[in-house]
């Protein structure tokens, strides 16, 4: 039976895909391609030839990965008539069609054809082939690739100033990039804890700005310290490396030197640069600082003479400005940039701020070259020529295509690598937020609401690597793989040639190369999904275990034990009808593929039954009221989808147990964040009623006596009622001097259990 219900799912999967792409660890898919019989044997013997000059680096490049792998090299050829032969040939595509490129593989000859960057991809579609193949005889299927990418621009980002990583490690990182027909290298250099690239003008930047006397340890709430030097920095002729390094492998690196905020490390070095002109410390802790480059002549002066280094190192087109999360504080109280408002006729400190990045605009633009900015430069005005990069949702990169500006996509919700990409509790500390693969491969970057015209200005998108709490090379490639393949995928193939479970199944032939080049890779593909499902009519609760079937089968165990492959075979969703601890993990040929994942439920008198809010939910915060009763705690660290809130309002609720109930205890979850500005209720009071509209007030608990700062649980004495009020009083306006001050506070709300 068991086998039976695997080989039928395999059947299913293999007839939805009957296409041979699913055979090839190809990533991303090409977008148009005919498999044919036979194979090319590719070996010792086999020679190289091209006629361009230009290719020879492509050569060089391709042999290096060859002999690491396999053992071996190609000789290049003087003539294309040989036995065993890869024909380069370079043709000029004329620049909408530059990456474009075809391979055909038949049996005695392989033929890559493109402009420059196009033969390179046609050789990274090779190495693809020859995946975890090691040895003298690698065998290569017949087929006809014609292909090329939908977007322009295809990125990856590098947040080297939170955490700090090795010109080595960073050379890894882009050939992680090449991997996947990536163009862009957004590389974050400078930031409050830290400024990364030698200015030789400025020596004290590096010096002074690139190391700290400490680091924030663990999560940001717990405002711990450590008291390490922290440091390091890229020298003018580590950056010029790199900067090679990317061009062999078709990539664009976009530096990007903040301003006016987080600047914090440059003021460090030289005080002069802030409005105060006082001494302050490389930023040891995250966050958003209020000491900001001063809006003088003196910082133009001295960003000019940084970028005039940065623009002599980095020949792109584009130089990112920062522009983000600058706090008016310091320009408020200062005489100059006062001054600076009046003499400009400037409204306020945030048309400051696109002054600022005007001037430095125009200072670019000078030199030939155009800014990019994060979407805050739009606040105010923006500069002219300025690119936009959309990181708060997709409203900024719409408004600026409205606008006829160039727009990179990078909203938080699909392209942050630095949130967790699988259940936050089952996994190493990050700094928040949840982005698994799926989203990421979901991800569409022409946002509906743009007409054609406009849509011609989203250039593309990348997503950002942000590394508060990214320590590691390890935890880097963890976070960034393989989520960087899904991205590459939403950039290079049209949506009509994408799917999920295609690119899942060729994704798993992909890892096995992954592992050969020892990436430490997320799994999260192979983990079970628990998802409760509520049969209203029959007034039941079914657990349902998901997994993709083509990657394995579950099984699961109810008596806390390990999941073996003898363990019980998931086929139909599990009755929930007591308290079950369920652990469960996906089995390939007998195999565990990750390590099981546990849920306990607690099935209680308020399970299923039917809530009311006086008020409802935020709309951004309301999966359902079900998620109040569906038997399962919200887990630590947050996942939004198990939580309903509200902002400044209290939550009022009644619950109706259906019947008359004996009631021993009640509890209800809460959620303390104050930093994301959510805090527990000052009050919560509880009532009961048994006809639903007459409650008599039971208890009341304030905020210090909710347990672990997680619930409130109210014992009951002789209580028999069918009717529960709850009511959580929102603290209201948050204090001064704590994140969102004067702001509404948020509460949040998870689950309610009666006993
Ligand atoms: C916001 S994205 C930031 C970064 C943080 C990141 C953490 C952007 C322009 N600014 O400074 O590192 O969130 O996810």
């Amino acid at each position: 039976m068991r086998k039976l219900f695997s080989f039928i799912c395999l059947a299913l999967v293999n007839l939805l895909f009957s296409q041979t792409s699913l055979e090839w660890p190809l990533i991303p898919l090409p977008n148009h391609y005919e498999v044919k019989s036979g194979s090319f044997l590719l070996s010792p013997k086999t020679e190289l030839f091209f006629e361009a000059t230009k290719l020879s680096n492509h050569l060089t490049y391709f042999n290096a990965s060859l002999q690491s792998q396999c053992g071996f090299q190609l000789t290049r050829s003087s003539d294309s008539i040989r036995p065993s032969v890869i024909i380069l040939e370079l043709v000029n595509s004329g620049p909408n069609s530059a990456e474009a490129y075809s391979l055909e593989i038949s049996p005695n000859k392989i033929k890559i054809k493109g402009d420059t960057a196009g033969v390179f991809y046609g050789l990274q579609t090779l190495k693809q082939l020859i995946n975890d193949q090691s040895g003298y005889q690698i065998k290569l299927p017949c087929l006809k690739i014609q292909d090329q990418p939908r977007f322009i621009w295809r990125g990856m980002h590098l947040d080297v100033c939170r955490h700090f990583f090795s010109p080595s490690f960073v050379k890894r990182y882009i050939d992680f990039l090449a991997m996947y027909k990536l163009n862009t290298f957004h590389w974050h250099l400078t930031e409050d804890q830290g400024w990364r690239i030698e200015i030789k003008k400025y020596p004290l930047l590096t010096q002074v700005g690139a190391f700290r006397k400490g680091s924030m340890v663990g999560k940001y709430s717990d405002s711990n310290y450590d008291t390490l030097s922290y440091g390091g920095y890229y020298t003018q002729e580590d950056i010029k490396e790199i900067v090679n390094y990317a061009q062999q492998r078709q990539i664009t690196i976009v530096p990007e030197i903040e301003m006016p905020g987080h600047s914090q490390a440059a003021i460090a070095a030289y005080p002069w640069l802030s409005c105060s002109g006082k001494k302050q410390e490389v930023a040891k802790g995250w966050g958003v600082f209020e000491d900001v480059f001063c809006s003088k002549d003196s910082t133009f002066n001295f960003l000019k003479d940084v970028l005039d280094e940065v623009m002599t190192l980095f020949p792109g087109k584009y130089i990112h400005i920062g522009g983000d999360e600058c706090p008016k504080t310091r320009w408020k109280d200062c005489a100059k940039c006062q001054a600076l408002i009046k003499k400009e006729h400037l409204k306020d400190e945030h048309e400051l701020q696109s002054y600022f990045i005007k001037r430095i605009e125009t200072y670019v633009n000078s030199k030939g070259r155009q800014i990019i900015g994060w979407d805050e430069i739009l606040e105010g005005g923006l500069a002219p020529n300025a690119a936009v990069m959309s990181w708060r949702g997709e409203e900024g990169g719409i408004a600026a295509a409205k606008q006829k500006h160039k727009v990179v996509m990078s909203p938080g919700t699909h392209c942050y690598f630095d949130h967790y990409q699988a259940s936050p509790a089952d996994e190493p500390l990050a700094i928040g937020g949840f982005t698994p693969l799926e989203k990421v491969y979901g991800y569409e970057p022409l946002p509906k609401s743009l007409t054609a015209d406009e849509a011609k200005f989203i250039m593309g998108a990348q997503a950002n690597v942000w590394t508060e709490y990214i320590i590691t090379e390890k935890q880097l490639e963890y976070m960034s793989m393989p989520r960087m393949s899904a991205l590459a995928e939403v950039l290079w193939t049209y949506p009509e040639n994408k799917n999920e479970t295609n690119y899942l199944i060729r994704l798993q032939k992909h890892f096995a190369l992954l592992e050969r080049q020892k990436v430490n890779f997320a799994k999260g593909i192979y983990q079970v999904n628990f998802k409760i499902r509520n049969d209203l009519d029959a007034k039941q609760l079914y657990l349902e275990l998901q997994a993709n079937p083509y990657l394995g089968e579950i099984h699961y165990t109810t008596d806390g034990s390990e999941p073996q492959s003898q363990s019980p075979l998931y086929t139909t969703p599990i009755l929930l009808s007591t308290d079950m601890k369920i652990k469960s993990t996906l089995f390939y040929a007998g195999q565990a593929k990750t390590r099981s994942l546990t849920r306990s439920y607690q099935i209680n008198k308020a399970t299923n039954k039917s809530i009311q809010f006086k008020k409802e939910p935020s709309k951004y915060y309301n999966p359902g009221n079900f998620v109040m009763v569906n038997g399962e705690s919200a887990k630590l660290p947050r996942i939004n989808d198990q939580w309903l809130a509200w902002s400044g309002d209290d939550m009022e609720l009644i619950l109706d147990l259906q019947k008359s109930e004996d009631i021993q205890s009640v509890e209800i979850g809460f959620l303390k964040e104050e930093l994301n500005w959510i805090y527990l209720p000052k009050e919560v009071i509880l009532f009961v009623s048994n006809d639903g509209k007459k409650f008599t007030e039971l208890q009341h608990l304030n905020s210090k006596q909710l347990t672990n700062e997680r619930s409130a649980l109210f014992q009951l004495k002789n209580t028999t009622a069918q009717y529960l009020k709850i009511i959580a009083k929102n603290k209201g306006k948050i204090a001064s001097g704590f994140p969102g001050a004067c702001e509404q506070a948020w509460l949040f709300s998870d689950e309610i259990k009666v006993k």
